[in-house]
């Protein structure tokens, strides 16, 4: 039987940053390293990251520990997603000053990983954050007033400059290299809005990763509906005349994924939690669900759950021959993938800084005002659909080299090959 400890011991991967063969998507038999590194006990960083910046200061910045050396960086990859995260219909003037991009400034050499904390800066062109004026009057919905409560002052520059949603660039930039990790194992995520305002848009279950991504790159919501697509701009313009914003619903799919990521032997490893609390951590998300999600709660059991089927001919791809014919679980059974693409969706509110204004309080006179208005975006689900893309990538991501631990780029590709390989032989003769 593959996996057994001697067989693990002794086979070498190679030179440090080489990769061991693959076979397409079976990943091949290879070494037993990394496994047997694990064996050791040896403990690894987890991968982590943290953002600092504020909207309007010098820049945003990410900083990422636990990336194995050897990994290419890819930043046109990086620069791609943060170009998206810039666009869709319905952003405000700022999207036409910025021009973002990740300047790495540390953690590689040469274009690669080097196993050290990667930090990542992206450039804020408007940053003038000592003449940004203060703000006494909340905007209901934004962090304007609870911040203020919180740290007992009456301007709320300091708590919005921190929780507006600039900082979701450094999110989408460590999740983007948490993506050029995934794409090295066939691991695609796709984002995409699902609805904006309440028109929702048809997206079949079926679509693979590039037909999805063609559908929602040709049109600017990011809606893969077409028609749906021009009813969501519609509404966009239609809120903008009457000076309210709009939110809406986007969903992230994952293809590629083998089953055993997450755990459900702590409450902490499962992916389910750990995915619905980073989602539910980005600005104005106020709903997460994985597959039926909520739309579980009125149905039966026999029409909830995934009914289980082998095909001897599907042997070699990433759950080894198991099969599902639906995917109302969202690819995640007792925190654990299982085999199937990944669903998140995630409900966003809309923007909270409202060109009409809404009934607040001055919170320096405490008299009735209208709240504070500042440059802002009418709608931002099409951005949100990148941030959410990417905040599920890391997780996936995390949760990868958890399974498949490895210094090195190299010991993560053996680690994985090992385990399809026995994945491929579970309850076979040796
Ligand atoms: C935001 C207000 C706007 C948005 C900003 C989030 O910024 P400004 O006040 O400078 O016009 O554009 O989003 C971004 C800057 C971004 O990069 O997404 C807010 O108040 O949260």
């Amino acid at each position: 039987m593959a996996g057994s400890q001697g067989e693990r011991s002794c086979v070498d991967v190679g030179g440090l940053y080489s990769r061991p063969q693959r076979v397409g998507k079976d990943f091949g038999a290879g070494s037993r390293r990394a496994n047997a590194k694990r064996d050791t006990g040896m403990t690894m960083a987890n991968l982590s990251y943290k953002t600092a910046g504020e909207s309007h200061g010098r820049c945003v910045v990410a900083l990422v520990e636990g990336m194995p050396a050897g990994l290419p960086v890819d930043a046109d990859r990086i620069n791609a997603a943060l170009s998206r995260r810039q666009g869709g219909y319905g952003r405000g003037g700022r999207m036409r000053i910025e021009r973002d991009r990740v300047v790495f400034l540390a953690g590689v050499r040469q274009g690669r990983t080097i196993g050290s904390p990667i930090a990542m800066q992206i450039e804020n062109r408007d940053h003038r954050i000592d003449r940004a004026p203060g703000i006494s009057r909340p905007r209901p919905g934004h962090a304007d007033f609870a911040g203020a409560m919180k740290w007992l002052t009456t301007d709320c520059r300091n708590t919005l400059e921190r929780a507006s949603a600039r900082e979701t660039a450094g999110r989408v930039a460590a999740g983007a290299l948490a993506g050029v990790l995934l794409a090295d194992f066939g691991v695609e995520c796709v984002g995409f809005v699902r609805a904006i305002g309440g028109v929702e848009g048809v997206v079949r279950d079926d679509l693979s990763a590039d037909q999805l991504r063609d559908a929602r790159d040709a049109n600017e919501v990011y809606a893969p509906d077409a028609q749906a697509a021009g009813a969501m701009v519609a509404a966009i313009k239609q809120a903008q005349s009457e000076k309210d914003t709009l939110g809406g619903i986007v969903e992230v799919r994952v293809f590629g994924l083998p089953p055993g990521l997450g755990s459900c032997m702590s409450w902490s490893e499962r992916l389910d939690g750990r995915i619905m609390g980073a989602v539910g951590a980005i600005q104005a998300i106020k709903g997460v669900e994985i597959g039926l999600g909520f739309g579980c709660a009125a149905r039966r059991g026999s029409q909830v759950h995934d009914a289980i089927y082998y095909d001897e001919a599907r042997r070699a791809e990433a759950a080894a021959g198991f099969f599902r014919t639906t995917n109302r679980a969202g690819g995640l059974e007792g925190g654990m993938t299982n085999g199937q693409p990944l669903v998140v969706r995630a409900a966003m509110k809309p923007i909270s800084t409202l060109l009409r204004g809404m009934d607040s309080v001055n919170l320096q006179t405490r008299t009735p005002e209208r709240s504070d208005y500042e440059r802002s975006d009418i709608c931002a689900v099409p951005a949100a659909s990148v941030v959410v893309e990417q905040v599920v990538a890391f997780e996936v991501a995390r949760a990868w080299l958890e399974k498949f631990a490895g210094d090195t780029l190299a010991e993560v590709h053996a680690a994985c090959t090992h385990y399809h390989d026995a994945l491929r032989h579970l309850g076979t003769s040796p």
